[in-house]
C-alpha cells in the first residue's frame, strides 16, 4: 500500500468513462522525420529517438557516467526463512562519493541452488519490512511519517516489521526457484522534494544538467531507476544469480521506476509494473484517474522541469506510456491493475500495453495479442500479459502467482 495518498484530495479528475473524450496517439512507429519503421535496425534509430524524449520531457536525462561501486557484505544467514534460503545483506558505496549513502540489498537465494533467476524490485518501508525475521535490521533512513506507530519523526519503527510481508511472499518465491532481492527506495533517495540533496542527484548530473531545477534534469524516479541499475550492476557478481534472468518488479511510483530502469537497461531480462499508473503504464493523454497536472503538483520532485510544462496540454507531449512499454520489447513485459485501483486507470493501463503489439510484432512476438479489456481475473497475452484484479491498490499474492507463471513460461527456470 502507498504511504501516500495526498493526491486523491483533489478535485479535479475523472472517473466517467463516458468523460474520457478522443484523443491522438504518436505511433511509436513513425520516427519524427515522419518515416516509417519496418525493420529492427529501423527499430534501433527510432528507439534511441524515444529515449531520447522520455529523458527531455518526462523523466529527465540519466548520467552516464560510469561510477565506481564497493559492494560490501554485512550479514550472512545461512538457514532464513526457517532453512528455506540464505539471506546475503550487502551494501552498495559509491568510492568517490563517500558522503552518499549506501544502497542496502536484502538477497534471499534458494539453499543448494545454483544459477537461479531472481526477482528484484524496490520496496516502499524498508527491507524489514518485507519479512517478519526479527535479524533484517529496521532502516534508519528517512520514511514516510505514516498513519500509526509504524514511523515516528521520519524513522521506521519495529511496527513496521513484516508490514509488507503480503506485498513481497518472499517464501512462495523461494519455494519456486526464485531468488529475491530487495531495496528501500529511500536508501536511494528520500520520496520528498528536497529528497535529492545528500544523495545521488545532489553529485551526478548529466554534462547539461548542473542543478535540479534546470528544465531537463532528472527526477526521483530517475533517480530510482538509476539504483535499479547499480543494484543490477551488484548482482552480476553474485555467482548463483543467472544474470540473464533478472526480472524487475515494481508497484505504483516504483512501478513507473523500474519500466523507466527496464527501458534504460537492458539486462533486466523482464518487467512488471504493478498498478504504475500515471507516468508508468497507463495512457497520459487518457482523461481517467490521475493527471499529469495532478501528479506533478503532488509530486513535482519526481519528473523533469519539462513534464510540467505539459500540465495543460497533454496532446503536445511528443510521446506517450505506450511507447514508454514498447521500449521493453522484445522482452517480455506484464502490466497488471486493479479494479478499485481508479486513480491508476486501469483502462488506460491496458491500452498502454495493447499499443506495444507493432513494436513486438516488429520481432517476430505476439504481445497482448488482443485489443478486447478482459474481465476481473482474468490474465491475458503472450509476450505481453496484462491483468486486472479484483481489489485495491496493492501487491497480492494473486499478482504475485501471475508473475511467477509469467517467469516460468518465458524467463525460464
Ligand atoms: C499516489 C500517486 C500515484 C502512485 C501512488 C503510489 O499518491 O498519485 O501516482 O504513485 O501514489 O506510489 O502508491
Amino acid at each position: 500500500a502507498a504511504p501516500l495518498a495526498s493526491a486523491q484530495k483533489v478535485e479535479e479528475f475523472n472517473y466517467d468513462e463516458a468523460k474520457v473524450g478522443t484523443y491522438t496517439l504518436p505511433d511509436p512507429l513513425t520516427s519524427k522525420d515522419g518515416k516509417a519503421v519496418k525493420t529492427k535496425s529501423a527499430w534501433t534509430s527510432r528507439r534511441a529517438e524515444l529515449m531520447e524524449l522520455f529523458a527531455a520531457n518526462v523523466y529527465g536525462h540519466t548520467p552516464k557516467q560510469p561510477i565506481k561501486l564497493r559492494f560490501q557484505t554485512t550479514a550472512v544467514n545461512e538457514s532464513a526463512l526457517n532453512g528455506l534460503a540464505v539471506r546475503k545483506m550487502v551494501s552498495i558505496f559509491f568510492v568517490d562519493y563517500p558522503q552518499i549513502p549506501s544502497i542496502d540489498v536484502a538477497l534471499y537465494l534458494p539453499k543448494n541452488k545454483k544459477l537461479v533467476p531472481i526477482f528484484l524490485g524496490l520496496n516502499f518501508s524498508g527491507n524489514h519490512s518485507a519479512t517478519t525475521e526479527t535479524d533484517v535490521p529496521i532502516t534508519t533512513r528517512w520514511v514516510y511519517n505514516a498513519i500509526g506507530d509504524v514511523s515516528v519523526n521520519n524513522k521506521a519503527t519495529e511496527k513496521s516489521r513484516g508490514m509488507q510481508v503480503s506485498s513481497w511472499q518472499i517464501e512462495t518465491v523461494l519455494k519456486r526457484g526464485y531468488g529475491l532481492a530487495t531495496v528501500y527506495y529511500g536508501d536511494i533517495e528520500p520520496d520528498h522534494p528536497q529528497g535529492w540533496q545528500g544523495h545521488i542527484r545532489s553529485v551526478l548530473d548529466s554534462p547539461s544538467e548542473t542543478v535540479p531545477s534546470a528544465s531537463n534534469n532528472w527526477g526521483a524516479i530517475g533517480a530510482w531507476a538509476w539504483g535499479l541499475s547499480r543494484i543490477m550492476d551488484y548482482l552480476q557478481t553474485e555467482p548463483d544469480i543467472d544474470p540473464k534472468r533478472v526480472v524487475l518488479i515494481g508497484h505504483s511510483r516504483l512501478g513507473k521506476a523500474a519500466l523507466w530502469a527496464g527501458a534504460q537497461d537492458d539486462r533486466f531480462a523482464a518487467v512488471i509494473s504493478n498498478e504504475s499508473g500515471e507516468g508508468g503504464a497507463a495512457l497520459s493523454r487518457r482523461w481517467y484517474g490521475e493527471t499529469v497536472e495532478r501528479i506533478n503538483t503532488s509530486f513535482p520532485h519526481w519528473f523533469n522541469a519539462q513534464f510540467k510544462t505539459y500540465n495543460k496540454r497533454v496532446a503536445d507531449l511528443p510521446i506517450d506510456q505506450h511507447e514508454l512499454l514498447a521500449l521493453i520489447a522484445p522482452r517480455p513485459l506484464y502490466v497488471a491493475s486493479a479494479e478499485e485501483d481508479r486513480w491508476s486507470d486501469p483502462k488506460g493501463e491496458f491500452l498502454g500495453a495493447a499499443h506495444t503489439e507493432p513494436v513486438y510484432k516488429l520481432f517476430g512476438k505476439t504481445g497482448l495479442g488482443t485489443d478486447t479489456f478482459p474481465a476481473v481475473n482474468q490474465p491475458i497475452g503472450q509476450t505481453v500479459r496484462y491483468h486486472i484484479r479484483t481489489g485495491k491498490h496493492d501487491v497480492t499474492a494473486y499478482d504475485w502467482e501471475q508473475y511467477l507463471k509469467f517467469a516460468d513460461e518465458l524467463v525460464g527456470k
